[in-house]
């Protein structure tokens, strides 16, 4: 029998740009996905933008009616920037009664709010002043970040400030699945400073609010980078990895300190951030009270084709590396590696002084679920249940091993819409029909997890 912690949390995770919908309604103002797709629609799946995604803006009700059927305890979403401050500073009342309506429908049916700041949705009025490239959007931040603790915070009592900030740096300015798509690794590195730094002066902005009495965390995709063989040059290829796209996020939130040599390298190659001598105390003065951690898949690197100095970005640090034997989801084209749950989860505790922590978003996408449903319109969705119970059990021993880890949530709790990919890939406990009024029917694996939730764990 796995059991769980007593008051583990279980639930789901989602965002708001997944999820409303209501993107040009009620005062809500642009996001940059929102214009995006008025710009190249064909970009993304099937031609389905964000303007009414799950329609949640007008279903939570029925959302949190099936979370309470399954018994779950929390659930994470965040607010929309766009929708709260639609200019960046006067409020909107619809956005105050709709969000304070949707958290206290879920505190009234048992299930805690777990409320997330910003997930990839800036405001498009941001980004014509240059988004996170500009340092007045740390301010613009605070400011929102303020606004929503001062709304919110009597009935919200656990906060993130950013869901996977490598996200929206390395596939905005280092790739081209997100606006402002430039590939740039200067540039990349200053909107990753600036992003910290608006985390941090919101985690000011938390603690001098007067419901500061809850916990706020930041949300991080922490991959744990493997090396393909025990080379000296392979394993130093890991370690640049893994303080590029681990340590600089983590120790600057757990820690409140940049890792040396990271710093160093940059310098060396002229790529460091345009910074304020009174950063560093902010940094140091807001570190997070818990981590939320984002797992799906490990990194697998190697030492790079032709090691440069100074580097140029981070093809001169490591390379990827394709495992033979990995286990893959084909949908989405990700490894499947419940060990690495284990290994982040052990990390924590041993190198973040044992930190609380929990598994904020896991789960596995998958195309085309359709062809899983039965005859009674349920999708047998076992490849899942296989999924989530095999990251459970990782999960599990490092718990018994002492790491403070106190909850799980699934990405996600209906159905979704995936940025670029839209509807293509499913994730959800509930399937979401969009030809037919977004009805939300529930899968085989919301009746496995209510199970696991009723007897906090499973066999
Ligand atoms: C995470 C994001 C989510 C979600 C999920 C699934 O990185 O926080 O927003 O989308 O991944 O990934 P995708 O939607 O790209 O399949």
């Amino acid at each position: 029998m796995y059991t769980f912690p007593k008051n583990f949390l279980w639930g789901a995770a989602a965002s708001a740009p997944q999820t409303e919908g209501a993107a040009n309604v009620d005062g809500k103002s642009p996001s940059t996905w929102d214009k995006w797709f008025e710009m190249e629609p064909e970009l993304f799946f099937d031609g389905v933008g964000p303007e009414h995604t799950s329609n949640t803006y007008h279903q939570y009700k029925e959302d949190v009616a099936n979370m309470k059927a399954m018994g779950m305890n929390s659930f994470r979403t965040s607010i929309a920037w766009t929708r709260l401050l639609p200019d960046g500073q006067t409020l909107n009342p619809k956005a105050l009664r709709f969000y304070r309506d949707y958290f206290q429908e879920m505190i009234d049916n048992g299930v805690e709010p777990i409320v997330n700041l910003f997930h990839f949705d800036m405001p498009w009025w941001l980004m014509e002043k240059g988004g996170w490239e500009a340092r007045e959007s740390t301010d613009h931040f605070a400011f929102y970040a303020k606004t929503a603790f001062e709304c919110f915070g009597d009935i919200v009592k656990k906060w993130a400030t950013f869901n996977e900030p490598l996200v929206h740096i390395e596939c905005g300015y280092m790739g081209d699945a997100h606006w402002p798509k430039v590939q740039d690794f200067k540039r990349a590195i200053q909107v990753a400073y600036h992003t910290l730094l608006a985390h941090a002066k919101a985690v000011k902005a938390y603690r001098n609010n007067p419901y500061n009495d809850g916990q706020i965390s930041i949300i991080l995709n922490l991959s744990p980078v493997y090396p393909k063989s025990q080379n000296k040059e392979d394993v130093e290829a890991a370690r640049w990895a893994d303080l590029l796209y681990i340590r600089s996020f983590l120790d600057c939130a757990v820690k409140g300190t940049f890792p040396a040599e990271l710093v160093e390298i940059l310098k060396e190659a002229h790529l460091s951030p345009e910074t304020d001598i009174s950063d560093h105390e902010i940094f140091r003065e807001n570190t997070v009270d818990f981590v939320g951690c984002n797992y799906y898949q490990p990194l697998r690197v190697q030492a790079p084709q032709s090691p440069h100095r100074p580097i140029t970005g981070p093809r001169d640090l490591f390379r990827g590396y394709d495992w033979p034997e990995k286990r893959i989801n084909p949908h989405r084209g990700w490894e499947i590696y419940p060990q690495g749950i284990y290994d982040i989860a052990m990390r924590l505790k041993e190198s973040y002084h044992n930190i609380p922590w929990f598994i904020s978003e896991n789960g596995m996408g998958v195309s085309e679920e359709e062809r899983y449903m039965d005859a009674h319109g349920i999708i047998q969705d076992t490849y899942r249940i296989d999924f989530v119970s095999d990251h459970l059990k990782a999960l599990h021993q490092a718990i018994e091993e002492g790491s403070p880890c106190f909850g799980y949530h699934m990405w996600t709790f209906t159905d979704c819409w995936s940025w670029l990919n839209a509807y293509k890939n499913r994730y959800g406990y509930y399937r979401l029909d969009l030809t037919n009024g977004y009805a939300r029917t529930p899968k085989e694996i919301s009746f496995w997890m209510a199970d696991v939730i009723a007897h906090n764990g499973f066999d």
